[in-house]
């Protein structure tokens, strides 16, 4: 695999204290994508390459909290909407990033989910699916072709995430050993893993990346230059 890490972003998916261990909306194991993700940011930025940070950022009274609707509760299912417990309200120490992750990598924090009535998985566009968060004018623009994602969680905004960023063109990676999945409704991450597949998502680890970022500085001088000359 080989990254030309001018033209790629590492894009780290909510990494926020409600989807981990002891969070309202806990992924199982979700804090154990940090660690690879942190190597592949340092990988990224000691050679000039960008990172991104997703955060999901809900008013209270959110749309998608089951919260909101009465007579509701946590997984029932609202015309399209899974209704969730609150989590990542605005300002609130559960929408914090983990403080394991490490932001000073960090060049661009995009916040999503922030109208109430519109709930958003993708990093790209919202659950209307139309309304942009501006991610993807912000990549085109800067001429970015492949985009690397991992974070939390598998089946929902790593998901929808990956879906829009294959069909905008752009060639996706996620790092089967930097997310975790919801699991619900029960086989949502095995369904992710197939949409992924289908939609021509590559899946590699954080460790072929990091062999791939190497490649591309360790094959010749002229590679070198021109790579950096890009930035
Ligand atoms: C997410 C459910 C609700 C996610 C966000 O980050 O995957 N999942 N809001
Ligand atoms: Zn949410």
């Amino acid at each position: 695999m080989t990254i030309d890490i001018a033209r790629t972003t590492l894009i780290e998916i909510d990494i926020q204290n409600d989807f981990c261990p002891g969070g309202t909306l806990a992924v199982d194991r979700g804090d154990e994508v940090i660690g690879p993700l942190n190597a592949l940011a340092d990988g990224f930025t000691r050679r000039g390459g960008r990172v991104i940070a997703t955060a999901d950022w809900h008013p209270a009274g959110h749309i998608s909290f089951a919260s909101s609707h009465a007579g509701r509760k946590a997984g029932d299912v609202l015309d399209t909407q899974v209704l969730w417990p609150d989590h990542c309200v605005q300002g609130s120490s559960g929408a914090d990033f983990h403080k394991a992750l490490d932001l000073k990598s960090v060049n661009l924090i995009i916040r999503k989910g922030f109208r109430k009535n519109l709930d958003s998985y993708s990093a790209f566009f919202e659950n209307d699916r139309k309304t942009p968060t501006g991610l993807e004018g912000y990549l085109k623009f800067l001429g970015i072709e492949t985009v690397i994602l991992g974070g939390l969680a598998t089946d929902y905004c790593v998901l929808y995430s990956a879906l829009d960023a294959a069909a905008i063109g752009l060639r996706t990676i996620v790092l089967t050993d930097a997310m975790r999945g919801v699991g619900f409704p029960e086989g949502s991450v095995e369904r992710a893993f197939k949409s992924m597949h289908d939609a021509g998502v590559i899946l590699a680890s954080s460790v072929e990346v990091l062999a791939g970022i190497h490649s591309l500085l360790t094959t010749d001088s002229t590679d070198r230059r021109r790579g950096e000359r890009r930035i």
